[in-house]
C-alpha cells in the first residue's frame, strides 16, 4: 500500500511538471526565417523536457534537424529529421542540445540556425546545475549569451516556488502513509 502510495505521488508530481510545458513559437511573430534575429531570440528562455517548438515559416524554408558537428559548417547531407510543411512542432523530449538549421545552405549560413539546450525538469530544483557548460567551447558562443545564468536563476526560483512547497507537502504525505501502513 504504501508504495503504491509513493508511486501515485510520483505520478502525480510528474504530472505536475508536465503542466508547466510551454510551447514556443520560434522567432515569435517573425518567425522561422532568414530576417529573423533566432540568435538573440532564445536568450531569455530556458527550454526544459516537455516544452515544444514550433516552426512557422514559408515554402523558400525547411527545418532540418543536425548532429551538433553538422551545425555550425551548415552541413545537411545527414539530417536527423526534416520538415517543409510551414508549421513544424518539434517535441523536447530529452535533456540535452539540439541543433536546427535551414535546409537552404545560404540561408543556414546567413544565420537562420538555432540552437536550444534542453534542461531536465530537476534543473529546476537544483540551481548548482546551472546551465554555464553550453556549447563546451566547441564553437564560439556570442558573448550576449553571458548575461543568460542571472537571468535563468531569477526565473528559476520564482518557477520553483510553488514546486517546491507541493513537492514538501507530497514527501509529507507519502511519510505518513509509510508511518500508517508500516
Ligand atoms: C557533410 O557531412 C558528411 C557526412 O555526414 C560528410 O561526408 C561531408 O564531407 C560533409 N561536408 C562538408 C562540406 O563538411
Ligand atoms: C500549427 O501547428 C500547431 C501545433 O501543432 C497548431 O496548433 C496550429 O493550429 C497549426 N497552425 C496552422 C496554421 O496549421
Ligand atoms: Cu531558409
Amino acid at each position: 500500500m504504501a508504495k503504491l502510495l509513493m508511486f501515485l505521488t510520483f505520478v502525480i508530481l510528474s504530472f505536475a511538471f508536465t503542466c508547466t510545458a510551454k510551447v514556443y513559437t520560434v522567432g515569435d511573430s517573425s518567425g522561422w526565417d532568414i530576417s529573423t534575429d533566432l540568435d538573440s531570440w532564445d536568450n531569455d528562455k530556458r527550454f526544459v523536457v516537455g516544452d515544444v517548438l514550433l516552426f512557422q515559416y514559408s515554402s523558400t524554408h525547411t527545418v532540418d534537424e543536425v548532429r551538433r558537428e553538422d551545425y555550425q559548417g551548415c552541413n545537411t547531407t545527414n539530417v536527423l529529421q526534416s520538415s517543409s510543411n510551414g508549421n513544424t512542432s518539434v517535441a523536447l523530449t530529452a535533456p540535452g542540445d539540439r541543433y536546427f538549421v535551414c535546409g537552404n545552405k545560404l540561408h543556414c549560413l546567413g544565420g537562420m540556425k538555432l540552437h536550444v539546450i534542453v534542461e531536465s525538469d530537476q534543473a529546476a530544483a537544483s540551481p548548482a546545475s546551472a546551465p554555464q557548460t553550453e556549447s563546451g567551447g566547441a564553437f564560439p558562443t556570442p558573448s550576449s549569451k553571458s548575461n543568460n545564468p542571472s537571468a535563468a536563476n531569477s526565473a528559476m526560483s520564482i518557477h520553483a516556488g510553488p514546486e517546491y512547497l507541493f513537492l514538501a507537502f507530497m514527501g509529507f504525505m507519502a511519510t505518513l502513509s509509510w508511518v500508517v501502513w508500516i
